[in-house]
This record gives structure tokens, C-alpha cells and sequence, in this order.
């Protein structure tokens, strides 16, 4: 007789920790707990969406017969940890085993280390085999390898799942079509609306939990409309592959302004909780292809994010924790600005895509990387703090994907395992792949003085500031030649700007 505990995260049929369920003898466990809902003050969104996918999978599950205990967040006895959830349910039966498919997040795993011996049975926890390269696989990669680049991992992926590959190689004739892809937002484009489902009396039920729990948390509750069933999720990824994937490819990197979903798939948070499966998603991309639906160039970059990055990242992740969380390779300790919460600051960019994250629990990756993502680097923000905000903005938020991507690609906290080198862009980038500037108090074309662009001089003082660290860096060579080109009075105005920003920063007037 087993107890089997499924997580938030692992809504997926096929989930390791129900291969062999035995529905006369044992009992299936989900609980909806304090210590998940606030180990990071979760976006109001995300809460609501993972407690309502919860409860519609658990529905599922007795549907099909299974034995399911599901414990609500206000039922009276709720313990408010799993652990307590679980030594509850230990109680109710004659069990000789828990079993668990294991946990997202390390700090999950290492907390359960102790639970064999606080339930008195044995803890089994089983390989996550929805991922496609197993934690121990990716090890034997990086193995020896002095760089861990991504498109190396990639292609070794698209080999192994026989992915876009035809008889001489990748179909096409290369791997990477970017060369083709992100071009600035064209005038006057007609981008789709995300797919949208509208509460049913579970969520409903859910939101005013949430409301009534969590009212202090960051984020608007709704409108709410996100899938919280399999089936749902199915369709709207179908949406995606009809209406969005053909241009993917041609718009990743644009921004503008009132569009936060652009030709994004929006699946992130369905692949994350396992209302989706990668394979699956790669596999219809793919047939999307090859029936002529849509080009070689969105589709590819389409896969390389599901079966490149997203695996790439997860191995990065339980190849370096638990050290990589406090890694500071810039040794940089600002505290992150409370615009990050309020949205209030001159800069259109940051605000627009503040505005969007507190409206939608959602951002695009151009948005995180190069708009949020950016200033934390060039304004030197504590990696905690920018991954505390990260780790709880986004409905598709767990650490193994979040902390490579604030740590590895925006802090360049790892000193460049992750990337070659820091994603460090001035105003001249936002300018060219989005229309915020145009209705911006700064001036993109301004470098100096009260009407610049902050990412303008910020940028340059970054590279100023980390010259020890970032000088002898083989891909910043270019950077640092424009740099010492520039004369001393040029390298004045930029540190006084800095300073004048920073100190603005720091008084809490609106920068
Ligand atoms: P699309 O652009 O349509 O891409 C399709 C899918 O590819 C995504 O759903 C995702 O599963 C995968 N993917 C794309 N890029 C990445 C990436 N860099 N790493 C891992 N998977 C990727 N993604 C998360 O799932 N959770 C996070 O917490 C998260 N935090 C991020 C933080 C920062 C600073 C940055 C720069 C990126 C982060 N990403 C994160 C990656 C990426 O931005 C999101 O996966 C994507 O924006 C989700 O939207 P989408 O489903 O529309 O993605
Ligand atoms: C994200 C989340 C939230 C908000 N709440 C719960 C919960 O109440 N019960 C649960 O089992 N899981 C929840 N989760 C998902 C977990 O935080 C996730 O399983 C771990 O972070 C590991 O990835
Ligand atoms: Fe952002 Fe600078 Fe453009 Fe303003 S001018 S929107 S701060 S990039």
C-alpha cells in the first residue's frame, strides 16, 4: 500500500509517481499548502492558476478511478506543509512506502532528505522523466567540457529525439535559423489575441481564496484567464500553432507597446506545471512544418527553446546547486528599486513591461532579458533580490528555470557559464526593437545629461565599473575598444550621470 504525493507542478497523467498505481489499495495525495503559496509572495495569477489546475486535475484523476485525497487551503486541518499534509495521510492506512516523482526545486528536494525518517517509511523519489535530458545525462555532457554552450547541447538533442533532422543532417541544411528571425516590430501589425478561457466555478472558488489569503501579494487577480485543464492547455497551444507559430520566429525579439503577447506561444506555465508535455509541443511544431503551416525558421527557433534552452537551463540548474544561488561573480549589492513593484518610473520601457508582468503574471522573454532583465545588470542589482522578484512575478516561475536565467543570462552572476558574455545593451537596442521610446520622457539619441536615456550612460558606466572583471573577456574586446576611444571628459559624464541617477535612486524621487 502506497502514498503517493503529487506536487503543484507534476499535473501530468503520465507522471513517474503514478506508473504503477494500485487504485483499490493506494492513496494519491495533493494539498494545497501555506509553505508552497509563500516561500516567495507568489503573483496573486499564479496562485490562483496553480490551485485551480490542481483542483481540476484531481477531479480528473477520480474520474478515472483513482483514490484521491486532495486538501484544500482552508480545510480546518490543513497543516500547512507538505510534510505535514503527508504525515496526516500516513496515519490513515496501513502504508509501506510514499512515493514522489522528484521535486522542481532543490530546496524542496533537500527538505525532503529528512521525511523518511519524520513518517517512519521509506521515501522513494523517481527520476522527473517529462524533461528529455535527465539531470544525470546533462552531467555527462558538461563532463570535461571547458564551456557549456547551449547550441552544442541543442544539437546534440535535436540528434537524439530525431528532431527537424533529415538524412544528411538538419533539415534545411543548418541548425539555427536566427540569422533570419528578430526583426523590429513592423507599422500597423494585426498580432492575435492570447487564448483566453473564462473562470468556471472552481477558479472562481480559487480566485476569492486567493483574494481572501493573499490579498498583501503582488499582482492583479484578474481578469483571469489562463487554461487550468489539460484540455485547455491543448487548445491553446493549438491556437498558438495556427494563429501565432508562423511568425515566431520574425518577431521573438519585438516589443510594443499595449501588445504584451506578441507571436509568443504563452505555454510556459502549462509546460512548467505538466498540463503540457515538451515533446508534445516539439512534435506538433514540427508537423506544423512539415505540412507547409508554417516556415523552417520560426519553427526551429520555436524547438530550440523547448528542446535547446529549456532542458539546457534545468541541467545548468542541478549542476551547480546549491552554490549557484549565491553566486556574485560582479559583487554587486544595490537593492532592487521599488518600481520593480509599483511601475512608477520615467522610463516607458520598464514601466510598460512592470504594468503588463502586475497585469498578466506574464512578461516575454525580449521584455525579461533585455527591458527588466538589462537594467538589473547595468544598474547592479543584488542577484537575491532580482531573483526573489523573478521567482515570484511569473506564472511559469519555479527555480530550476528561473534562477539560470537571472543568474546565468541577465547577471552574468556565474562570471559566464551560462553566457559568453553580460546581455549589457544602451537605449539604442529598446529603440530599434520596440516603440516605447516614442512616448518616453528620455531620449534614446540623448547619451548624457537629464534628458539621456539611463540605459544610455548606465550601460557604458557598467562597462566602466566591471573593467577588471569584464576587460580580458574575448567577446567584450570590441566594447572595451570603443570605450578607450572615448575621451576623459565623455568617461566624466558618464559616471556623473550614474552618480546623479543613482543618488536619485536612492532618495526615492522618481527616476
Ligand atoms: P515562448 O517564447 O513562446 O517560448 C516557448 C517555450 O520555450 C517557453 O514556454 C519555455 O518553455 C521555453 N523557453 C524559452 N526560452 C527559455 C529560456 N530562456 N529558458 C527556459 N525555457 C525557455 N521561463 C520559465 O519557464 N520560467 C521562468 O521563471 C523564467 N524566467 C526567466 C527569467 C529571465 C530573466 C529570462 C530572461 C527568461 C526567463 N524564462 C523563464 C524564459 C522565457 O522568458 C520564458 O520561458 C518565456 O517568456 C515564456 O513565455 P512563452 O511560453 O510565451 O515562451
Ligand atoms: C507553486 C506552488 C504553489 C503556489 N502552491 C503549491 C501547493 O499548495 N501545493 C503544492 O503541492 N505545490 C504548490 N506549488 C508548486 C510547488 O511549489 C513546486 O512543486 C515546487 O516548487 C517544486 O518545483
Ligand atoms: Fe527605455 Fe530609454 Fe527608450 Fe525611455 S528612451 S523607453 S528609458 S530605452
Amino acid at each position: 500500500m502506497k502514498l503517493r504525493l503529487i506536487l503543484g507542478d507534476q499535473l501530468s497523467r503520465s507522471i513517474s509517481s503514478l506508473a504503477d498505481v494500485d487504485p483499490q489499495r493506494d492513496i494519491v495525495l495533493m494539498c494545497e499548502v501555506r509553505a508552497e503559496a509563500t516561500y516567495v509572495q507568489h503573483h496573486k495569477k499564479k496562485i490562483a492558476f496553480v490551485f485551480s489546475a490542481m483542483r481540476h486535475f484531481a477531479a480528473e484523476l477520480a474520474e478515472q478511478g483513482l483514490p484521491i485525497q486532495y486538501v484544500k487551503y482552508d480545510d480546518a486541518n490543513n497543516s500547512g506543509s507538505l510534510i505535514g499534509e503527508l504525515s496526516r495521510a500516513a496515519l490513515q492506512g496501513d502504508f509501506d512506502e510514499v512515493i514522489i516523482t522528484a521535486p522542481g526545486e532543490y530546496r524542496l528536494q533537500a527538505e525532503m532528505e529528512s521525511w523518511s525518517a519524520r513518517l517512519g517509511l521509506p521515501v522513494t523519489l523517481r527520476e522527473d522523466d517529462r524533461f528529455l535530458c535527465k539531470a544525470s545525462e546533462f552531467a555527462e555532457w558538461a563532463a570535461g567540457r571547458k564551456q557549456l554552450r547551449m547550441e552544442y547541447f541543442y544539437r546534440e538533442m535535436r540528434r537524439k529525439y530525431s528532431v527537424l533532422m533529415g538524412p544528411d543532417g538538419p533539415v534545411g541544411g543548418q541548425w539555427n535559423y536566427d540569422a533570419e528571425n528578430r526583426k523590429p516590430p513592423a507599422e500597423g501589425l494585426d498580432v492575435p489575441q492570447t487564448y483566453k478561457v473564462q473562470p468556471d466555478d472552481v477558479t472562481q472558488e480559487v480566485m476569492a481564496l486567493v483574494e481572501q489569503h493573499f490579498a498583501t501579494h503582488f499582482g492583479d487577480l484578474s481578469p483571469f484567464h489562463f487554461a487550468v485543464t489539460r484540455a485547455q492547455a491543448l487548445a491553446a497551444f493549438d491556437a498558438f500553432i495556427t494563429g501565432r507559430l508562423a511568425l515566431f520566429g520574425d518577431y521573438q525579439d519585438a516589443m510594443i507597446e499595449g501588445e504584451p503577447w506578441m507571436y509568443h506561444s504563452h505555454i510556459g506555465l502549462y509546460l512548467n506545471c505538466g498540463l503540457l508535455t515538451p515533446l508534445e509541443c516539439i512534435e506538433r511544431a514540427e508537423a506544423a512544418y512539415h505540412a507547409g503551416e508554417a516556415p523552417l525558421n520560426a519553427v526551429e527557433g520555436f524547438i530550440r527553446q523547448i528542446l535547446g534552452w529549456r532542458e539546457y537551463v534545468r541541467g545548468i540548474y542541478w549542476l551547480k546547486m546549491p552554490d549557484y544561488k549565491a553566486a556574485n561573480f560582479l559583487e554587486v549589492k544595490r537593492a532592487l528599486p521599488d518600481f520593480y513593484w509599483t511601475g512608477e518610473t520615467q522610463m516607458n520601457c520598464m514601466r510598460q513591461c512592470i504594468a503588463e508582468t502586475r497585469q498578466n503574471a506574464y512578461a516575454h522573454h525580449i521584455q525579461r532579458l533585455m527591458v527588466l532583465g538589462n537594467f538589473a545588470l547595468i544598474a547592479g542589482l543584488a542577484p537575491e533580490d532580482v531573483n526573489t522578484w523573478y521567482l515570484l512575478v511569473y506564472a511559469d516561475a519555479y527555480e530550476w528555470v528561473e534562477l539560470p536565467n537571472v543568474t546565468g543570462m541577465i547577471l552574468f552572476a556565474d562570471g559566464g557559464l551560462l553566457g559568453s558574455k553580460p546581455y549589457a545593451a544602451s537605449g539604442a537596442y529598446i529603440n530599434k526593437m520596440s516603440n516605447y521610446c516614442g512616448s518616453c520622457s528620455y531620449k534614446p539619441t540623448v547619451k548624457n545629461g537629464p534628458k539621456a536615456c539611463p540605459f544610455n550612460y548606465l550601460y557604458w558606466d557598467f562597462v566602466g565599473r566591471n573593467e577588471a572583471k569584464l576587460r580580458a573577456n574575448p567577446r567584450m574586446g570590441l566594447v572595451y575598444r570603443s570605450f578607450d576611444r572615448m575621451s576623459e571628459e565623455k568617461h566624466q559624464a558618464i559616471r556623473d550621470d550614474s552618480r546623479r541617477f543613482f543618488n536619485a535612486l536612492e532618495a526615492d524621487e522618481k527616476v
